[in-house]
């Protein structure tokens, strides 16, 4: 079976881990810190990042978006990207974007409430706190009001790659405690909902409270 290295409540593992579950296709999860020294794990990811993978023939790679551009190819089932060419290209547009811009505003909330102080033994700093919330986030949340609709994902009716990665960016902000305001950002309000709602989503927030409720081990 193929070995997903990587710590659940990392936003760019628990994309990987929402694609599978997404597309039924089984694996191990390997737990995995960050910059493991693991022999096995820097074959894969030789700078140390998690997710990292290994193909149940024994090949091993890295990135999040590389995961799941190959559970793609090894399983059509529920595919994530969008068959129409240029609805491909907005969804890997988003996921670029996801993965850069979105995460970086909702990881700095996530790790000042969440990742800091339970993992890191690491005090939330209030001034910076307040600086994510009335700057980072806005900016990020107009752009993703505006590309949103009442349909119901972001590139029509099936859940695409862009919504798994947002959607792992919106796991961040609900566990670090985070409401979209309604009356600012309804689009999104709503969104936000539907996502969250998933079962996908419902598990996998499961498993990472248990993680993050326990604090390493
Ligand atoms: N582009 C990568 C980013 C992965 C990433 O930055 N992972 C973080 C954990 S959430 C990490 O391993 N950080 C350790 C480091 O940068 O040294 C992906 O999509 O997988």
């Amino acid at each position: 079976m193929s070995i997903l290295y990587g710590v659940s409540p990392s936003p760019f593992v628990r994309k990987a881990m929402l694609a599978h579950a997404h597309k039924n296709v089984p694996y191990e999860l390997k737990v995995t810190m960050p910059n493991s020294e693991d022999e096995e794990f820097r074959q894969a990811s030789p700078t140390g990042k998690v997710p990292a993978y290994k193909t149940d023939d024994g090949v091993g790679f890295a990135d999040s978006s590389v995961i799941v551009a190959y559970l793609e190819r090894i399983s059509t089932n529920h595919s994530l990207y969008p068959e129409k060419a240029s609805d491909y290209a907005q969804a890997l547009w988003l996921e670029e974007w996801g993965d850069s811009e979105l995460m970086a505003a909702t990881g700095a909330l996530y790790f000042q409430r969440v990742i800091g102080p339970i993992f890191i033994k690491q005090e939330t700093d209030l001034s910076r706190v307040d600086e994510i919330l009335t700057e980072l986030l806005p900016k990020v949340f107009n752009l993703l009001e505006s590309r949103l609709s009442d349909e119901n994902w972001l590139i029509g009716d099936n859940l695409s790659i862009a919504d798994i990665t947002i959607g792992s960016c919106l796991i961040s902000l609900l566990h670090a405690d985070y409401q979209v305001e309604q009356s600012r950002w309804p689009k999104l309000y709503s969104y936000n909902e539907r996502f969250l709602a998933l079962p996908i989503a419902q598990a996998q927030i499961a498993n990472e409270k248990n993680m993050i409720n326990n604090g390493p081990s």
